[in-house]
């Protein structure tokens, strides 16, 4: 089989393995340039496109199974898909190293196109994937090379052995600290230091979470905060060149930046926000104080004209909402959002400025890394979700859930805490009931009050008999309405139905 002296054909999982390791180094060093370029990481940006490219059903399965690990399961899934190519460009090196090449640059131009098709792309956008190509090239070619000269039966003084096996260390662990170095930069740290007015933290009531453990605390504290966007890299801005543009059917056009919002009257209200993916007892959903100024104010500055009845607001990284104008005028005080929870808006949940409207879900009214609030119809616009099927209009279902005890736990016969919370946006929580394998409805005690756009946490004590129980719960808006108990999915306009689980009393 020897062919002029070039030794024996490279065994198949050595080869592979060339392809692997070359790739992996490539990767990581793609990572790291991204230090210069955020968001166009090789992996990143075909992740990102990834999101884009994706049907609305599928992100919607995504949201629903991964809740809000999707985005980690998508990287960790785009790298091992990458991985594995470059296993293929490592078998094809076998047979000729010039189309390996041409293969692992096929999969680098792949990575530039998605870097430069983002809507956010920065300027070195490219770098990174060159930094791939020429770190991923080279040592696939060394590979290649050492693995050519190393088939000989093993000779651990072989030097061509012991430059292979210099050269995959050198690859993997280019790979590895490349992709945690990477990852330790990106993005998703604080920003600098802001202040605050100091109208932020009045007085707030104190929630049942000391009385009942596993309760969903009143205040959702921002660690905690659920995070649903479309973005892998958190987006990076600086308060000083931001800038909040309100233009479209408007008389008088204007924009506005950080210092010029922070000096206009502000107000701080407790809201509610869910997802409209959040399922039954799920946990896309959270409730915090937020401070800013009133998006009527900034409306009203620029003169909304006849005939408007929609605002789509986007944000730096190219996302879209289309909120119903009465929403953002009236009385629920929707917010133009820079305080979370008496601190500065924390990056993942829109820093500097998010857009905040009470009672409607999150996909159509509040839009993180606002920087445009566009006047408009829904005649002539639509908005990212709404584009997908998604409903135009969102206001969230009035609901309730069981947070302790645990579904499929086991408690002890006797005195049980059962403990949850309800909503009823706009009318606010009447009444919580419980029921117990579908008995009687008995009510439930409420905690404090922090007013209609709010989720109220409420206590139960059972006296639970041995057996398997079912427990389910309802909330009875202001007027006596409960809540829907048809079992209706996210899709397109949120879930309804009794949150309904089943523990083990023994
Ligand atoms: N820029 C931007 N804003 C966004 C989104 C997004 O993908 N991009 N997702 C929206 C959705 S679907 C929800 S439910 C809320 C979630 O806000 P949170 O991540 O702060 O909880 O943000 C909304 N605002
Ligand atoms: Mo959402």
């Amino acid at each position: 089989m020897a062919k002029d002296g070039a030794g024996e054909r490279v065994p198949r999982g050595r080869a592979a393995l060339d392809g692997v390791l070359a790739t992996g180094a490539g990767l990581g060093a793609g990572h790291l340039a991204a230090l210069l370029a955020p968001g166009s990481s090789p992996v990143v940006a075909v992740a990102t496109r990834a999101i884009d490219l994706t049907p609305g059903p599928v992100k919607d399965w995504a949201v629903s199974t991964f809740g809000t690990n999707d985005k980690a399961v998508l990287v960790v899934g785009a790298v091992l898909v990458t991985l594995s190519l470059g296993a293929l460009v490592g078998l094809v090196a076998r047979r000729s190293t010039g189309s390996a090449l041409v293969g692992a640059a096929a999969l680098i131009a792949v990575a530039l196109v998605a870097a430069g098709a983002n809507r956010a792309r920065p300027p070195l956008w490219w770098v990174p994937g060159l930094a791939a190509l020429l770190v991923g090239g080279w040592f696939l070619l060394a590979l290649v090379n050492a693995s050519r000269r190393a088939t000989a039966p093993p000779v651990l003084e072989d030097p061509a052995r012991r430059r292979w096996l210099g050269l995959a260390l050198a690859a993997g662990g280019l790979g590895v600290l490349g992709g945690v170095f990477g990852q330790l930069a990106r993005g998703t740290g604080e920003q600098a230091p802001v202040i605050l007015p100091s109208r932020s933290m009045t007085p707030f009531p104190e929630g049942l979470e000391a009385q009942v453990p596993g309760i969903n605390p009143f205040v959702t504290p921002a660690s905690e905060f659920y995070r649903i966007d479309v973005v892998l890299d958190v987006p990076t801005i600086d308060t000083k060149t931001w800038r909040l543009s309100i233009e479209g059917m408007v008389d008088r056009p204007f924009s506005i930046g950080w210092d010029e919002l922070l000096a206009m009257d502000a107000i701080e209200r407790p809201v509610t926000l869910e997802c409209v993916s959040n399922e039954v007892g799920g946990n896309l959903i959270g409730s915090a104080r937020w401070l800013g100024v009133r998006t009527a104010d900034l409306l009203n500055r620029a003169g909304v004209q006849e005939g408007a009845d929609m605002v789509l607001s986007s944000s730096a990284d190219g996302f879209s909402v289309s909120t119903p104008l009465p929403a953002l005028l009236d009385g629920r005080d929707a917010l133009v959002v820079y305080g979370m929870n008496g601190a500065p808006l924390p990056p993942k949940h829109g820093f500097p400025v998010r857009l905040l409207t009470p009672g409607l879900y999150g996909f159509v009214g509040a839009t993180k890394w606002l920087t445009k609030m566009e006047v408009t119809t829904y005649a002539k616009k639509q908005a990212y979700w709404t584009v997908l099927g998604w409903a135009d209009h969102g206001p969230i279902k009035p609901g309730s859930q069981i947070d302790v005890p645990k579904p499929g736990s086991h408690v002890p016969v006797g005195s049980v805490k059962v403990g949850g919370t309800a909503w009823a946006h706009g009318v606010g929580v009447g009444n919580v009931q419980v029921r117990v394998d579908r008995g009687p409805w008995a009510d439930a005690t409420l905690g404090p009050d922090a007013g209609l756009e709010y989720w109220r946490q409420w206590l139960w004590t059972w006296d639970a008999p041995r057996g398997d129980h079912e427990l389910q719960v309802r909330v009875v808006d202001a007027h006596g309405t409960p809540q829907d108990e048809a079992v209706v999915g996210p899709f397109p306009n949120g879930a309804s139905g009794l949150h309904t689980i089943h523990v083990q009393v023994s």
